[in-house]
């Protein structure tokens, strides 16, 4: 899990005049550095020296001018400054950060961050998008991840995973962003990986309520919020972004018309710009057939309808629901979770799901993630995140591979043939070089046609070709080692070849190459011949 980046600590004219003027004024204080800053402080500072000499102890510069120099500091800090003799023109409490315990969760401003840094960094294999505005003007950004990440391929099934639309949730934006750096960082390394990056169109969309999220951690955390920031006008806020949508909007009470309410439905379905956005986005990408919206809490994989307490509605077909009992009972079989239908717990109208399935036919679903019970229900600390995300990793893997054809998850799928994979070469029981590329070759058949071929050394992966003759070079250290294939269709089925055992390093000896053979009339004795072996030196 990557952790947040640090904030850029200085405007290009501080960093300009701080590197101007270091020149070790004064002793650089030691700053509490696994606190966070909270507070915006801006200090008088009406000389250079005095300036560079904050700005040379390390604190979080954001701004400065010929009087005053504002950084961004720890109470601590703050009193630490005070007691230097800094006179202090203006304190506010730090904006868009989450307090201690909560410090590795991704504000909005990091959200942007992580998701520009990951289209840097992979550019070949995502596109980032705003699909629309929040109501306050924020970007509802999307990383598109795929091979093809400017184009719609034709015939590759698209999948859309978002989190954020209950502010509160913040959990699941870390799923959304664990989910682009699983198939990022592994792409290329890993078969699985590259299969659905190369064979599916992925969609990931971490925050659709940043309003809201960005309230929630600055009113005062936790403040609790879960709607958007509407200003309904009388006094109240929010509207319900998951109430708002226009399937069964207000149906069955299953959301509120009272504009305090924490389901307050809005003033017509779709009247919120994050959810114009979202539909949107979603009816212009016709390929997406599989949604997943990611809340918090209660570890449930939830599939339509929420709007009734009927399992078969006549809005439903019925192998659609058996699509949707397979696909959520794999995907909980999977981390754990319980699949259900989501009125199970209780009605819910104007939900995204309803939506997404009875208009467009979708299979959308909701995964409510860690936790079980109210402690720590919406907020628990930072060290959750690593696990409870790595916990989800097959479970959305899964729904990804299955966006192809849902009906795979019933064994009703197009494909439901699993290749075959054979190891060619090297043979069961070779010598082989160490320490030097060893090219290896396999065969692959399939009913549709090979897609990815994985290598493995000991049951890790350490090789993936997606070429025509999917062969490979690995390098081996010195030793025994077994060597396994493992082949991909595009429906991302797979099959482990079997093993085949080679020993590295180690070569029959050529003889020793001897200047001139000693004429012998007595032939040397020759015992039962013992193979030399040569053992190379370890390379690396
Ligand atoms: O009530 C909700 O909107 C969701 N639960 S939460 O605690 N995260 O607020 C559940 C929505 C389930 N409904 C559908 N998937 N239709
Ligand atoms: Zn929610």
């Amino acid at each position: 899990m990557n952790l947040p980046k640090p904030r850029p600590r200085h405007s290009a004219l501080l960093l300009g005049l701080t590197l101007f003027l270091v020149g070790g004024l004064l002793p650089p204080t030691p700053l509490a550095a696994d606190t966070p800053p909270r507070l915006l402080v801006t200090l008088r500072a009406p000389n250079v020296a005095a300036r560079t000499a904050l700005a040379a102890s390390g604190y979080d510069v954001w701004s400065a001018s010929l009087e005053s120099m504002t950084l961004a500091v720890t109470p601590t800090d703050l009193r630490r400054l005070q007691s230097q003799g800094y006179q202090v023109e203006q304190v506010e409490s730090l904006p868009r950060a989450f307090p201690p315990n909560y410090a590795g969760y991704h504000d909005y401003a990091e959200t942007v961050a992580e998701l520009k840094g990951l289209n840097a960094q992979y550019c070949d294999l995502t596109h980032l998008q705003s699909i629309g505005k929040s109501l306050e003007g924020r970007d509802l950004w999307a990383l598109r991840i795929t091979d093809h990440p400017d184009q719609d391929e034709p015939g590759e099934k698209a999948i859309l995973i978002y989190a954020g639309t209950h502010a509160r949730e913040h959990l699941t934006v870390e799923q959304a962003l664990y989910v682009a750096h699983d198939l990022l960082d592994n792409y290329g390394h890993e078969g699985e990986a590259t299969n659905l990056v190369n064979q599916r169109d992925i969609w990931i969309l971490p925050n659709l309520n940043p309003d809201g999220s960005e309230y929630d951690i600055t009113a005062g955390f936790p403040a609790y919020w879960r709607k958007n920031r509407r200003n309904n006008g009388n006094g109240t806020w929010g509207v319900d972004l998951n109430r708002n949508f226009g399937y069964k909007w207000g149906d069955n009470n299953g959301s509120s018309g009272l504009p305090g309410s924490d389901t307050y439905r809005g003033p017509q379905p779709f009247s919120e710009p994050e959810n114009q956005a979202l539909r949107d986005f979603v009816m212009a990408h016709p390929a997406i057939d599989v949604t997943i919206s990611l809340h918090t809490y209660g570890e449930l994989v939830l599939y339509p309808y929420g709007y009734t307490y009927d399992d078969l509605p006549p809005d439903m077909k019925a192998a659609d629901l058996a699509i949707f009992q397979a696909l959520a009972g794999a995907m909980a079989a999977r981390n754990g979770y319980t699949a259900q239908q989501a009125s199970a717990l209780y009605i819910t109208s104007g939900g995204h799901d309803d939506w997404f399935y009875g208009m467009l036919g979708i299979y959308a679903m909701t995964m409510e993630m860690y936790s079980k019970s109210p402690n720590p229900g919406f907020y628990p600390p930072d060290t959750a995140i690593a696990p409870q995300t790595k916990r989800n990793r097959t479970a959305l893997r899964y729904a990804i591979s299955m966006a192809d054809d849902p009906a795979k998850s019933t064994g009703q799928g197009q494909d439901m043939t699993p290749p075959a994979v054979a190891i060619l070469s090297p043979g069961d029981g070779a010598d082989v070089p160490a320490a030097t590329p060893l090219a290896v070759t396999v065969a692959v058949s399939d009913t549709v046609g090979v897609t990815t071929v994985e290598y493995l050394v000991d049951d890790q992966p350490v090789a993936v070709s997606t070429t025509p003759d999917f062969a490979a070079e690995i390098t081996l250290t010195t030793g025994q080692h077994v060597l396994r294939a493992r082949a991909f269709d595009s429906a991302n089925w797979q099959t482990l070849s079997d093993p085949v055992t080679v020993q590295a390093g180690v070569q029959t000896a050529t003889p020793t190459p001897t200047a001139s053979p000693t004429p012998s009339l007595t032939p040397t004795p020759t015992a039962t011949p013992i193979p030399q072996r040569l053992y190379l030196p370890l390379l690396r």
